[in-house]
């Protein structure tokens, strides 16, 4: 794909280019996943809990506009979303307190973990919409996660399973030499 180079600016993390448009970044197939079978779990160190889409919908609704980052050097300005509020969330999840990583799981089997602090970012979205629109599912409609304050492998699409552990179970990118952080700004591109 031929990508709009626009002039990086100062707000832009270090080694990003600015993209108009947004890329589509996905590893494997794209799963089809409808709204009404869709499952949302919290397991392991967490009172088991699926929701289904009408019980997230029924959640409070947040809209956000952040940038997008992608390790792959690519930077999309300002999309807008709308989505529930990971926190929001979360204040339905008994949570063991000795609950320290996520792996983030999806269907189709992409995998990616975050530290609890991370996951716990009151920015981070269950994203259903995209500038509007129901967000398209390259995309990863009908729901995805969104970590806008860390690189865009951590935002993962066609979001399934919320698996919350002691220690660190890493994600198929951070076990492949991504960083298990991945702050933009910081530039934690691998691990070391
Ligand atoms: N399920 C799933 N989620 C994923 C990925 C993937 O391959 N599978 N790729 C990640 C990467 S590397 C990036 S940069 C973003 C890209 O999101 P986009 O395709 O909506 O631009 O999705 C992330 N979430
Ligand atoms: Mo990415």
């Amino acid at each position: 794909m031929v990508f709009n180079r626009l002039r990086s600016s100062p707000g832009l993390p270090p080694g990003q280019v600015l993209t108009r448009k947004f890329p589509v970044l996905t590893y494997g197939p794209i799963p089809q996943v409808e709204p009404h079978e869709l499952r949302l779990k919290v397991e392991g160190l967490v009172k088991h809990k699926e929701f289904s889409w009408e019980e997230l919908m029924a959640l409070p609704q947040a809209e956000l506009s952040a940038d997008f980052h992608c390790v792959t050097r690519w930077s999309r300005p300002g999309l807008h979303w709308k989505g529930i509020r990971v926190l929001d969330l979360m204040e339905h999840v008994e949570l063991d307190p000795e609950a320290r990583s996520v792996l983030v799981s999806c269907y189709g089997g992409y995998t990616t973990s975050l530290p609890l602090e991370d996951f716990l970012h009151p920015d981070n979205l269950l994203a259903h919409t995209l500038e509007g629109s129901p967000l398209p599912r390259e995309h990863g409609g009908p729901l995805r996660l969104l970590v806008p304050h860390r690189y865009g492998w951590k935002s993962a699409k066609w979001v399934h399973s919320f698996r919350f552990n002691a220690g660190e179970l890493l994600g198929f990118w951070e076990v492949n030499g991504y960083h298990e952080r991945g702050d933009p700004w910081r530039e934690e591109r691998y691990s070391e």
